[in-house]
């Protein structure tokens, strides 16, 4: 990883997954240029989603988040990249579907904040500690090149 690099967890969620979005938003990440260097399809176990959801513990949205996140198969992924982090979550969009710009996933695919079909980490640390929850690290392939690493290939970056 270049200095500058950041890595970032992204999932599709069980609803994007089942209304057949999962190649159409993969595709706005990679044609980005960020990098896959993680890929799955899992069911989130409770304690899973308890994990990853734990900063949501006790609003009132909370089981029903749980229940979304567990309702079905996700797709779970890493990606890297230059600012990565607030990079994804500006193709994502804002939360609520109905406030996020036009041209965004969310925007795009979703109407409902409670099925906004795409997570992605907020922070640094909230991108490692998620990372943590879905990858094991021997399941990240980082020894590779994409077109957009070396087309960006230059010395003093
Ligand atoms: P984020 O996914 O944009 O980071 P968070 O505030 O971290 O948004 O909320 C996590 C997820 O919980 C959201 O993506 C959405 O699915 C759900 N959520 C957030 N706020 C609400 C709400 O007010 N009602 C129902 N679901 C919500
Ligand atoms: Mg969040």
């Amino acid at each position: 990883m270049m200095h500058n690099e950041e890595r970032t967890f992204i999932a599709i969620k069980p609803d994007g997954v089942i209304r057949g979005l999962t190649s159409t938003i993969i595709k706005r990440f990679e044609d980005k240029g960020y990098k896959i260097i993680g890929l799955k399809m899992l069911m989130v176990t409770n304690e899973m989603a308890a994990k990853h959801y734990e900063e949501h513990y006790g609003k009132p949205f909370y089981n029903r988040l749980i229940k979304y996140i567990t309702s079905g198969p996700i797709v779970a992924m890493v990606i890297q990249g230059y600012n990565v982090i607030k990079g994804a979550r500006q193709l994502m969009g804002a939360t609520d579907p109905a406030d996020a710009q036009v041209g965004t996933i969310r925007a795009d695919f979703a109407q409902l904040k409670e099925y906004n079909v795409v997570h992605g980490s907020d922070c640094a640390e909230s991108a490692e500690r998620e990372i943590a929850i879905y990858f094991k690290p021997e399941e990240l392939c980082t020894e590779w090149k994409n077109m957009a690493e070396i087309v960006t290939e230059k010395e003093d970056l």
